[in-house]
């Protein structure tokens, strides 16, 4: 039987014979002996002696089984255990020029991710990503909300129109998926709280360090619900997958030099910051935004927040805030008008601390008929493409609301990564589609 690295590495073998499957990952050769890094297919590595000769024609992420008796010795790198080599089966030889070594730029690490994904750097990413999927998918299985799955392949813009990837339906024309919302909207009414985790598309034409064209979106619908109902599901959610990812990730983090201290603090409640709030801070510090123009003026009630200004809302903060109340004119349609106050939609956006920015959006949805036919001209769509949304409005209508998590984002922050790609084991933006 073939062993991981991760459990040779303990007194219990220590003289013991064992084999190991994987790649050559370092190789250093001396006259007499060659040490191998050979690295399992769990990005675990273990340091492998045999005698030069016996492995002359051996190159860097060769495929190899290695028999031989484990020791301790201090001088052997990534925890003190070796494999003192008696046997090597050479699965297959590697050429001479892969092109993944120690100082790389970026974009070729980009270019080659799929040999890029057996750097450590990458197997740690891809091990955290796994963790904070599961305990997504933990949370909402634990307090009883129902997993389902929306198509990806559809027929109307949520989330605006200028970010629909369109494609040939067959004869007809149909875009891909911006966000589950709406079908999950008809779920609620026989399914009750329902969530799902599926790829949304977005034809992004920015390129921002939080922006793919492709993303991991955890969305949640629940009927009779309040908007303060959806915030503590969020805050809750959150704070689970960060708890919990920080533990059960602890090597992965510290690998990526992540101090975690921060993220230990992020528990329930969650700042909520209203709107008009954010925008009276903002106008304080001067802040100033950019018209379709070109022309620079300051901030005002009705202005949407960029990155810029999220990032100024949340730079001294330690735990995410709830930006609430936005303008629904700067919202889709389906936003809830608040009956107290025209304008402002029962809509919030949670903004992570650090100036990472929004990571989930959410709130009620319009549950009138009439007002959300009115916003769906309004924005310019066609209202024939949303008629089996608009039953959901005729028949048996409820207030209800829920949110959408961006899994990159979140994933950003949690790792401190510099840009959204690295969270993403083959990223999507608008210059990327290889491999
Ligand atoms: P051993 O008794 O562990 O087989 P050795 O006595 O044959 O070692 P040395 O002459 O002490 O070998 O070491 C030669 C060089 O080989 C050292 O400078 C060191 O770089 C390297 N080396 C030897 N053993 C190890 C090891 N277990 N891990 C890493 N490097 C080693
Ligand atoms: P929104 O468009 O704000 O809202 O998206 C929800 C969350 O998805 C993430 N996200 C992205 N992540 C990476 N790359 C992108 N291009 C990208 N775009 C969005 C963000 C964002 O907060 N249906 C609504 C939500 C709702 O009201 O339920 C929606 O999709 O983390």
């Amino acid at each position: 039987m073939s062993l991981r690295t991760s459990q040779i590495k303990s007194s219990d073998y220590i003289g013991k014979e064992v084999t190991i499957r994987g790649w050559v990952y370092r190789l250093r050769k001396q006259k007499e002996n060659a040490f191998a890094l050979v690295r399992d297919d769990r990005g675990g590595v273990i340091q492998c002696i045999f005698p030069a000769d016996k492995v002359a024609g051996l190159t860097i992420e060769s495929s190899v089984e290695v028999t031989g008796v484990v020791s301790q010795d201090a001088r052997a790198p990534e925890g003190g255990y070796e494999i003192k080599g008696k046997n090597i089966r050479v699965y297959s030889v590697a050429g001479t020029d892969y092109p993944i070594g120690e100082y790389q730029s970026d974009e070729l690490l980009l270019d080659k991710r799929h040999l890029a994904l057996r750097t450590r750097k990458m197997v740690a990413m891809a091990k955290i990503r796994a963790t904070v999927l599961d305990l997504g998918r933990r949370w909402f299985v634990d307090n009883g909300w129902m997993e389902v799955t929306a198509p990806t392949i559809v027929k109307g813009a949520v989330e605006g129109g200028s970010t629909l990837f369109k494609l040939k339906y067959f004869d007809e024309e149909a875009y891909l998926s911006q966000s589950a919302q709406l079908y999950l909207e008809a779920m609620i009414f026989s399914l009750g709280p329902v969530w799902s985790l599926t790829p949304s598309f977005r034809a992004e034409k920015s390129r921002t360090v939080r922006h793919l064209a492709e993303f991991s979106h955890l969305e949640a619908e629940a009927p009779w619900v309040t908007l303060e109902d959806i915030l503590q599901v969020q805050e809750q959610l959150v704070s689970y997958i960060i708890q919990k990812t920080v533990k059960e990730r602890a090597e992965e983090l510290a690998f990526l030099k992540r101090d975690t201290t921060d993220l230990k603090k992020i528990e329930p409640p969650f700042e909520r910051l209203p709107y008009d709030k954010a925008i009276e801070i903002l106008r304080s510090k001067g802040f100033t935004v950019t018209e379709e123009s070109g022309t620079k003026r300051e901030i005002r009630a009705g202005d949407d927040l960029n990155i810029d200004s999220e990032r100024e809302l949340t730079k001294d903060a330690s735990k995410p805030i709830f930006v609430i109340g936005y303008p629904i004119a700067v919202k889709p349609f389906y936003v809830k008008e608040d009956p107290e106050r025209k304008g402002v939609g029962l809509a919030a956006d949670m903004l992570a601390p650090r100036g990472f920015g929004e990571i989930t959006s959410g709130g009620l949805r319009e549950d009138d008929i009439v007002s959300i036919t009115e916003r769906i001209k309004k924005e310019g769509l066609n209202p024939a493409a949303y008629d089996w949304y608009l039953d959901l409005r005729r028949y048996g209508s409820v207030p209800h609301g829920g949110f959408g998590l961006g899994i990159e984002r979140l994933m950003r922050w949690i790792t401190n990564a510099d840009d959204i790609k690295d969270t993403v084991l083959f990223p999507r933006t608008m210059s990327r589609v290889t491999p």
